[in-house]
């Protein structure tokens, strides 16, 4: 019978004329028809927007044959699959790296080009989607192209918000939030699959139940709320692989609102979604659990999703009536983890009576698993009841708390750090006690970024001159080629062509300034560039006062000594969390700092500061292959990674940073000569925190801290409490201990630029030695140490 109805659908297909083709006639044809039956628009009358909606169906059909082909063939393969489990994805725009994936580029711009159209004019038409915070959110996203162009048979699950991440909106230099309605235009990245939902329980109570003999925990749930799929391709780049990343929504969508929901009613809604689908599809093809972690490989990014533990053993022992020992066998060989932070306060807890009324099973489920770790810990290290209270899962107190990290580092097989020097500090700090323990589950899988988001997608000009030097586009699949540049490092004839792209990045980016915020820029000046999520410990008010500093100086020197000055013009970009005040002042000190500098007459071009509003992943492809400098100057010890340097880094962007979090590994890639490394070391900062800071003050700190105090500025009351934090013991995060060696940085750079000839092989130097941070190399340590999956590539 199979047999009748595949001979049927394949003389269908033969209706269907084959795939569709990537020609521009077919392309345009496409098009005109998305314009007419999909956007509803007459074919002779649409405007841009319109125009990027037909595209971007168009797009969107030869996405689904190749993700359609995908899954057919897994299916019949049969694989491990890995199921990376995220709550958040910036996945920024779609279409222009879909058509580049896709290899259709070209084609989409001369079809619209014969219509009337530009390629870049539509691409800009699109909105982001952020449905998620900073690093880790995009990460995700990285590694979703990664896992795609590998061939790897990877699900992607998180969650369909209804709004992104909050819009940033500055008035008078303070930040206000605004929804981001990112759905409201439409989406056409996504598919909606009526078909694939389930009921997730919530709240109720845990009954007993005997069936033949044997006792049951039922779980009698107070409400239902339905979960629909929404899939979105992730098309690989130089392959037919196309993955899928499902996020789940709410329906009725309306009544519920995944985003103003309970964060752990929103973890949960997520978790049991997404374990009911990939049991569901287990269960199409095998009958016995045993085989489960054989054939699926679960991925925890951060604890976000942790409460899949105790669904999963809930799962197994509640409905599959699996004995508890079995089912705790096969979760022990299923979970793996990865952390996020490099701080004990960053790790999340939820209070017990929250789990308790909203999911009451699954405290029971976690409590029966502490019971268990509890008494094989005591029997491994005895009565050390300090050491036994800090390792429980649950943690006593007023209000007693469950420890989502504990409960993950206990059930998962590996735990993952994102850098090395992270990985030392989960060692010997934040999870000692277990690594002690089990020192064999604690790995690092140092972090990447995908080449194609962020060369290939953001730097065409560059992208074309590196395949035109390497001579080959072998490198955009096969990254360590980018060493091949190297060789060219002093070449003349690089030199000037590398200038001249940079050049032109640094004019595009200045032109959106002016747009955006009034300010005149000039190309010679070196723009210096830190953009990132706003955070004390990532030391955006070093940078401002180091900019203060370097005004401050300018305006004491005797004119004639100013021709020597280098030109800046700085760049900050970012977004404070909501109720996080001292980095909203940090925002507002930056508005007041550049509304003095950039009106003062007797300054001119030597210095300018500009904040750049609502910073999100588009933003960055503009700006980051314009930089010439960026900052990365947390303090040691704070940043887990980092992946904001690394994308710089592959732009020909030269660093200015601590050795703190990959920046290490950079630092052993590029070599410290071809980068402005200062600062107190990560094994140094907890000796100076002990010091105490007050009398070893520089005077230079002293100085531009008490200009901000004094209302040099302006808003002298306001800024008071901001000063506190960097004055004093009040200083935790070492600005004024980092500040001399800081300026001594920003002045080796000033010496380097000078020197455009040393500049440019420095810029080439930091490309060229980029490769090791592509999410290529992350995805396939993962594959081979941690998840166990290999490649499965769909034939053309
Ligand atoms: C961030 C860390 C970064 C790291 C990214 C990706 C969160 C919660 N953490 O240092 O702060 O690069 O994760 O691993 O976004």
């Amino acid at each position: 019978e199979s047999g009748e109805r595949r001979a049927k659908a394949e003389r269908m297909f033969g209706l269907m004329d084959g795939f569709l083709k990537n020609d521009p006639l077919s392309l345009q044809k496409d098009i005109l028809h998305h314009v007419e039956y999909t956007v509803a628009r007459s074919r002779f009358s649409f405007d841009d927007f319109e125009a990027y909606q037909a595209l971007s169906h168009s797009v969107r059909d030869r996405l689904i044959e190749r993700w359609h082909d995908t899954h057919q063939y897994f299916k019949r393969k049969d694989p491990k699959r890995l199921y990376f489990l995220s709550l958040e994805y910036l996945m920024g725009r779609s279409l222009s790296n879909s058509v580049i994936n896709l290899g259709i580029k070209d084609q989409c711009a001369d079809a619209l080009r014969q219509l009337g159209f530009e390629f870049e004019v539509l691409a800009e038409q699109e909105g982001d989607a952020a449905l998620g915070n900073g690093g880790l959110a995009r990460l995700s996203a990285c590694q979703m192209d990664s896992l795609a162009t590998l061939d790897f048979p990877a699900w992607g699950y998180g969650l369909r918000y209804q709004y992104g991440l909050f819009r940033q909106v500055i008035l008078d230099g303070l930040q206000h939030e605004q929804p981001d309605y990112w759905l409201n235009f439409g989406n056409p990245w996504e598919i909606e699959r009526v078909h694939v939902s389930y009921a997730v329980k919530f709240y109720g109570t845990v009954e007993e139940e005997t069936l033949n003999g044997e006792k049951y925990k039922v779980w009698v749930p107070g409400e239902m709320v339905e979960a629909v799929a929404y899939d979105n391709p992730i098309p690989g780049y130089g392959t037919r692989n196309t993955i899928n990343l499902r996020l789940w929504a709410a329906k009725p969508s309306g009544q519920y609102d995944m985003g103003k929901e309970l964060r752990l009613k929103q973890q949960y809604f997520f978790v049991s979604a997404s374990l009911q689908d990939i049991i569901r599809r287990f269960k199409e093809t095998h009958n016995d659990f045993d085989n489960f972690p054989d054939k699926v490989a679960l991925q925890l990014n951060d604890t976000l999703p942790s409460l899949a533990i105790a669904e999963v053993m809930r799962v197994l022992v509640d409905e599959e009536r699996l004995s508890w020992e079995k089912a705790w066998g096969i979760v022990c060989k299923l979970f793996s983890f990865t952390t996020h932070t490099a701080q004990p306060e960053g790790l999340e807890k939820i209070p017990v009576d929250l789990i308790g009324s909203l999911l009451p099973r699954h405290l029971q489920v976690i409590y029966d698993i502490n019971f268990m770790f509890m008494e094989e810990l005591k029997r491994l290290i005895g009565l050390d009841y300090s050491r036994l209270s800090r390792m429980s899962i649950v943690e006593e107190g007023a209000v007693k708390h469950i420890r989502m990290a504990n409960l993950s580092i206990v059930c998962c097989h590996t735990v993952n750090g994102v850098s090395r020097v992270h990985l030392e500090i989960l060692k010997t700090r934040v999870f000692k006690d277990f690594y002690d323990l089990w020192p064999q589950k604690f790995q690092y899988k140092t972090n990447g970024v995908t080449q194609r988001r962020w060369i290939v997608v953001s730097n065409p000009s560059l992208c074309a001159l590196i395949s035109k030097w390497l001579g080959t586009e072998a490198w955009i699949r096969d990254v360590d080629l980018l060493m091949g540049l190297r060789e060219y490092a002093t070449d003349v004839n690089l030199h000037q062509e590398w200038k001249m792209v940079r050049r032109v990045n640094k004019m595009r980016l200045a032109e959106y300034i002016e747009a955006m915020s009034g300010v005149k820029i000039s190309v010679d000046a070196m723009f210096d560039v830190q953009i990132k999520r706003i955070h004390e410990y990532k030391r955006q008010l070093l940078n401002i006062l180091g900019i203060i500093h370097r005004y401050d100086c300018i305006k004491n020197m005797e004119k004639s000594d100013r021709r020597n000055v280098v030109p800046r013009v700085c760049i900050v970009g970012g977004k404070a969390a909501p109720g996080y005040d001292i980095a909203k002042k940090i925002i507002k000190l930056c508005h007041a700092v550049a509304e003095k500098i950039n009106n003062d007459p007797d300054i001119g071009d030597l210095l300018k500061l500009v904040f750049i509003p609502d910073y999100n992943v588009s933003v960055a492809e503009l700006v980051i292959p314009g930089s010439d400098l960026s900052q990365h100057i947390s303090t040691a010890g704070h940043e887990a990674s980092g992946t904001g340097s690394m994308k710089f880094l592959m732009n020909g962007c030269l660093l200015l940073a601590t050795a703190d979090g990959s920046t290490v590994e950079i630092i052993e890639e590029i070599g410290e000569d071809n980068m402005f490394i200062f600062g107190a070391k990560v094994h140094e900062v907890s000796a100076l925190r002990e010091k105490g800071h007050a009398d070893k003050v520089p005077l230079q700190f002293a100085r531009v801290v008490r200009m901000v105090r004094e209302g040099y500025f302006g808003f002298k009351d306001y800024f008071q409490s901001l000063c506190d934090t960097v004055e004093g013991d009040g200083d935790f995060f070492l600005l004024g201990d980092d500040f001399t060696s800081y300026l001594e940085a920003q002045a080796a750079a000033d010496r380097a630029f000078v020197d455009q000839e040393r500049w440019t092989r420095m810029s080439i130097l930091c490309t060229a030695g980029s490769g090791r941070f592509s999410s290529d190399r992350t995805m396939e340590e993962y594959a081979e140490k941690t998840w166990d999956i290999e490649p499965c590539k769909c034939p053309i």
